[in-house]
């Protein structure tokens, strides 16, 4: 057996000393032995270990199902286990928030937990609940096709946040589900940066659809055909099988009931997307000309629309001012922005249109489930991670900001409000410092002065003057020695920021520097109405569903829809809200290196991460405290039962006191201490040994009832 001297502890908490030096060491020794994950109590901590590790199969399910977190060696497997049981036995929701930066293994997490789950429920093989599972996880396929993409930093990025509540039934079994998806980066449907991908399902679609589909949807093969997916350079990836994927989530379509009829308009708007992104346009005297009108052609053809409507729709837009209806053409970079802000549109109606439809099929079937059954959920957060790119723009700010507001969470129910509940209860304690992210969330989203907000009142402008160099003179103003914001106009900024266009925000995470340019026009989001009521007109019913608001006249549109920074700060507030509500559990990723290697360990970027998790400070806040801690009476009402003196009833004073009285008589003592309502108690072995006790009892307590109930019937 090895030594902890070999292969480090599994607890950082049991760490000799507590410093950023040793938390390396042991997590450095850790990764070379090959064990990925470990535990900062009840924090996992997961180093991405960039190969298949045998560590998931059928034996660990067995190893791990129904144990407690410190029986076994530190895995994925106990925290899933660890939310399980607590959703199960104490009828709470809880969640599992998993965290980290881009390709630190987020996703594969989530999907390892999902399949744990899957493992360890249902053991009657209830169809409807096998039914279930199959859909939850086979939902993944198709929302991945859909939503991630390679990145220069991930080959499998999670391009949009995903928020996946499972709900149980009362023994414990998945019913259903719901996902809530979050802001796809949709600007990846007409640009790809170097080295980067569109979306997997144009790829899969063009390497795996059969003839006969690539010849209904008039596309050929080869993805440097169409400009939309060429650009990056980069079709073919090492680590992609886009033929094997497209089978596969052909596969899981079929399972999530879509429809022949619904896979056809999938795959017609990806195609139509593909043709779309070859028209372009010209000047011809003075009047605008489309090119490559086969294109447009195809287009119309695969929407279903007429083609006069669309050619019109690409080249002129039409106003209403004070009641009359005018008709614009459109100027060449006008008609360019508005056939991609059309793209963009229609693949997200349409990815959104595929999360409304598997939450159909995982919903909560209640005519199989009575409704008397209270169900309790889990929910599983897998979203986007930090990312710094060469260029950032306003996507990688909204990522950026969300993995803000994620690590807020983090330390307002790891580090503070465990701290406030020590102060509280009056237990003895020193305070441990840490950085709070409160002040950078604030930049980012406080009322009026945040930069949302300066954003959002740029866009509220009606002239069309107002520019990105404008709105970033505003910010410059307005934020002016914010001691996270760097702009032009502070004077170190002259150096280091590169551009005139450039401001740079400082990060729980590091410094990233984003560029203005595009920020007013991805915030405002607009699409010219005339695209809208083009596909609400389309002869495809799934197509005109997606864009209801197609069905409204010019003159009644009057409101303007809410900017796309203002939907995702909503949006992420409702998340904080939901996530709060529930018991936490935390899965901390790291990213080993970055050339997705399985033995480096880069030691300085491993470091940088682990100092802005605010990972030693959970270990001196743990290390200092409690691993559990309860109400006086719900402590007593759980073990009177072991103690002579609290059994059936203690009768020499208040909870407090008798709990003191049990804990003293079964030595104890050492181990906890007692705050005004709650006891404490330090080691998760005491715990385990007070529910061993109680469990041996139980037996003996379960006939006992069960004799007097007869004695009733
Ligand atoms: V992003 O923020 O969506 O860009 P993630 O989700 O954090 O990112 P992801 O889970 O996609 O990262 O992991 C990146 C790659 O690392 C995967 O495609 C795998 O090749 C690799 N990986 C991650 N975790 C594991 C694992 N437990 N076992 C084996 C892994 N490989
Ligand atoms: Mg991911």
């Amino acid at each position: 057996m090895a030594t902890t001297r070999e292969v480090g502890v599994g607890d950082f908490v049991l760490m000799d000393k507590i410093d950023l030096d040793n938390f390396m060491e042991n997590l450095q020794l850790r990764f070379k032995n090959g064990l990925i994950y470990t535990y900062i109590g009840e924090v996992c901590v997961s180093v991405n270990p960039y190969k298949t590790m045998n560590i998931y199969d059928q034996s660990y399910v067995e190893k791990y199902k129904g144990r407690e977190l410190f029986e076994n060696p530190p895995h994925i497997f106990a925290i899933a286990d660890a939310s399980h049981k607590v959703m199960k036995q104490q009828r709470k929701d809880t969640c599992i928030v998993i965290s980290g930066e881009s390709g630190s293994g987020k996703t594969e997490a989530s999907k390892i937990i999902m399949k744990y789950i899957a493992a360890v429920t249902n053991q009657e093989g209830k169809h409807e609940i096998e039914r279930v599972k199959n859909v939850l996880i086979q939902s993944n396929s198709i929302l991945e096709a859909f939503g991630n993409a390679k990145t220069n930093r991930n080959d499998n990025s999670s391009r949009f946040g995903k928020y996946m509540d499972i709900h149980f039934d009362f023994k414990g079994d998945p019913i259903g589900g719901h996902i809530s998806n979050y802001l796809l980066e949709k600007s990846r449907v007409t640009t790809q940066q170097a080295g980067e991908r569109n979306f997997h399902c144009f790829y899969q679609l063009l390497t795996g659809a059969n003839e006969d589909l690539l010849k209904r949807l008039s596309i050929t093969r080869n993805p440097d055909q169409y400009f939309f997916v060429r650009q990056g350079n980069a079709a073919k990836v090492g680590t992609i099988n886009d033929k094997f994927e497209f089978r596969d989530v052909t596969t899981s379509l079929n399972t999530l009931q879509f429809s022949q009829a619904d896979q056809e308009t999938l795959w017609r708007v990806i195609a139509a997307i593909l043709h779309l992104g070859n028209v372009e346009f010209d000047i011809n005297e003075e009047k605008l000309e489309i090119k490559k009108s086969k294109s447009v052609d195809h287009v119309a053809d695969l929407l279903q629309v007429p083609k006069r409507d669309l050619e019109t729709a690409l080249s002129e837009r039409v106003i209403a001012a004070r009641g009359d209806i005018m008709r614009k053409e459109h100027t060449e970079t006008e008609a360019s922005f508005g056939r991609d802000a059309f793209a963009k549109a229609i693949y997200e109606r349409l990815f959104n249109w595929i999360v409304k439809k598997i939450n159909a099929a995982i919903a909560v079937d209640s005519s199989n489930f009575q409704k008397n059954y209270q169900s309790s959920l889990i929910g599983v957060l897998d979203i986007y991670g930090f990312e710094i790119f060469d260029n950032n723009s306003f996507e990688q700010f909204c990522i950026n900001y969300c993995n803000e507001k994620l690590q807020q969470l983090f330390i307002e129910l790891v580090l503070k409000q465990e701290q406030e509940e020590y102060n509280r209860e009056g237990i003895e304690w020193t305070n441990i410092e840490y950085f709070n992210n409160q002040i950078i969330c604030d930049l980012v989203e406080a009322p009026h002065k945040g930069v949302m907000a300066i954003m959002d009142d740029a866009c509220k402008m009606t002239a069309e003057k107002v520019t990105d160099e404008m709105l970033l003179e505003n910010m410059d103003r307005q934020l002016q020695g914010h001691k996270h914001f760097m702009s032009r106009q502070t004077k170190q900024s002259e150096k280091s920021l590169r551009h005139k266009i450039d401001f740079r925000i400082t990060h729980y995470a590091g410094d990233v520097t984003y560029c203005i340019i595009g920020f007013l026009d991805k915030n405002k989001d607009t699409l010219f109405q005339d695209f809208k009521r083009l596909l609400y007109s389309s002869k495809d019913p799934n197509l005109k569903d997606m864009w209801p608001e197609g069905a409204q006249h010019i003159t009644q549109i009057t409101k303007r829809p809410p900017t796309a920074g203002t939907l995702f700060k909503t949006s992420m507030q409702e998340l904080v809200k939901t996530l709060i509500s529930k018991e936490p559990h935390y899965i901390r990723c790291i990213k080993p290196n970055e050339v997705k290697s399985p033995t480096n360990f880069d030691y300085e970027r491993v470091k940088h991460q682990v100092s802005y998790l605010g990972l030693i400070e959970n270990v001196r806040v743990r290390r200092a405290g409690f691993a559990y801690r309860q109400r006086y009476d719900k402590f007593l009402k759980r073990y009177k039962m072991i103690s002579q003196f609290t059994w059936p009833n203690f009768r020499n004073g208040s909870d407090h006191d008798a709990v003191r009285v049990l804990m003293d008589e079964k030595g104890y003592a050492d181990d906890v201490k007692y705050g005004k309502t709650k006891i404490f108690i330090r080691s998760p072995k005491t715990l385990f040994a007070l529910e061993n006790a109680r469990n041996q009892l139980l037996p003996g307590i379960v006939t006992l009832i069960q004799k007097t109930w007869k004695g009733y019937q």
